[in-house]
């Protein structure tokens, strides 16, 4: 019987935002109290988690007062101790403040965007210094109700010249640190600006240091754009700039649901772990995703177990996916190369280009071959109901 509880090697991980949601809602108050960071802490050891995310205003409240700040750190630091949880990634709040109302990085004015920088190196020193190693970027407020506000030209240029500066700062300060940029199209603002990974894959070239930067693609912002969740995170796979991961669910064209992991889409989720597992993704399996406002903190529990459970099904049945025998045949029989055109996996060459043109094709029989789609992707839902 396969084992679906979750230890350290799965590389599970909340942010304090997340199990520490209280449940407010745009049309409704808080239905839960809030934890502090360090009860918090121990909630996800309680559930087998193996570490925490957090903003900075997460665990410092932005009214801190230096001396409030240091306790506050010595009592979260002592908290993962006592634990044994980690924090790989931290992250910036530059979104709830009505400082940022208009953006951040991308405001009009040059006073935020300067606040911006602030208060975004000093969280990088805080994440840094309870021992993250990526940083993630989610420009919440970076976009605009109205586009006679502000040239989206500028606005990617400001963000551009934030990310240039911080990439210098943590090279100067030498920390071992990288940038992971998290796409979202819309909500808090109507439009958003690099909504997507594609969009954030070739902003990402424009930058002094791509090396450092790559992206954090969380499952409901695609979503919500209507895209196919695995594809784009393929596509920062093949790029080298999958860095970390937002894991969640939501119903396609919805507001950002933020739901347990695999809750909804079941068969997306499916061939996300299968290529994550499959391709040897080495990073977090971070869970940017709350508990219904229905719930109390047992229900709070229950549904971060739910996230790492459901993900641990779900690589289970992926490994049964690989070596299911008839599955596999189908594959054998789609993917099957009698190496007539093997020369051309070398790249171009003119000889190879003059053979090609001259070769004779049987369209007529490549267009009559029957592809047994039908039927693999019924043996992939059998599995994925349990009946096979
Ligand atoms: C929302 O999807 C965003 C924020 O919660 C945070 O900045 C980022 C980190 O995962 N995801
Ligand atoms: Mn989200
Ligand atoms: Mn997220």
């Amino acid at each position: 019987m396969a084992d679906y509880t979750p230890k350290p090697d799965h590389k599970f991980t909340f942010g304090l935002w997340t199990v520490g949601n209280t449940g407010r809602d745009p049309f409704g108050d808080p239905v839960r109290h809030k934890l502090s960071p360090v009860e918090l802490v121990h909630l996800l050891a309680d559930v087998g988690a193996y570490g925490v995310n957090f903003h900075d205003d997460d665990l410092v409240p932005i009214t801190a007062t230096p001396s409030e700040r240091a306790v506050i750190v010595r009592d979260f630091k002592q908290a993962l101790s006592d634990t044994g949880l980690v924090v790989p990634m931290a992250t910036t709040n530059l979104f709830g403040d009505p400082a940022f109302k208009d953006g951040a990085f991308t405001s009009n004015d040059p006073k935020v965007r300067a606040y911006a920088l602030h208060k975004t190196m000093h969280a990088i020193d805080l994440g840094v210094e309870c021992g993250a190693k990526i940083y993630v970027f989610w420009g919440g407020r970076e976009g605009t109700e109205t586009d006679s506000s502000k040239n989206p030209s500028d606005a990617g240029k400001r963000f551009r010249d934030a990310l240039n500066f911080l990439c210098e700062y943590v090279r100067d300060q030498g920390y071992d640190l990288k940038f992971a940029l998290e796409p979202k199209p819309n909500e808090p603002r109507s439009d958003i600006y690099l909504p997507t990974v594609g969009a954030m894959l070739g902003f990402i070239a424009t930058l002094d240091h791509p090396e450092m930067v790559g992206l954090n693609p969380e499952v409901a912002h695609e979503h919500m754009a209507g895209l196919n969740f695995l594809h784009a995170v393929a596509a920062a796979w093949d790029a080298g700039k999958l860095f970390h991961i937002d894991l969640n669910d939501q119903m396609f064209g919805r507001y950002d649901q933020d739901f347990r992991f695999g809750s909804v889409m079941v068969k997306q989720a499916f061939y996300l772990v299968k290529f994550l597992e499959d391709v040897g993704y080495s990073g977090s399996r971070h869970f940017d995703a709350h508990a219904y406002r229905t719930e109390d903190y047992d229900g709070v529990k229950a549904f971060a177990r739910g996230c790492m459970r459901t993900y641990l099904i779900l690589k289970e049945k992926a490994r049964q996916f690989n070596e299911d025998k008839e599955i596999q045949a189908l594959l054998t029989e789609i993917l099957a190369d009698d190496g007539t055109y093997s020369y051309l996996s070398g790249g171009y060459s003119a000889d190879k280009a003059k053979q090609l043109k001259n070769t004779t094709f049987d369209r007529v029989a490549l267009g009559a071959r029957g592809l047994p789609y039908e039927q693999l992707d019924q043996l992939t839902i059998e599995l994925l109901l349990g009946v096979r």
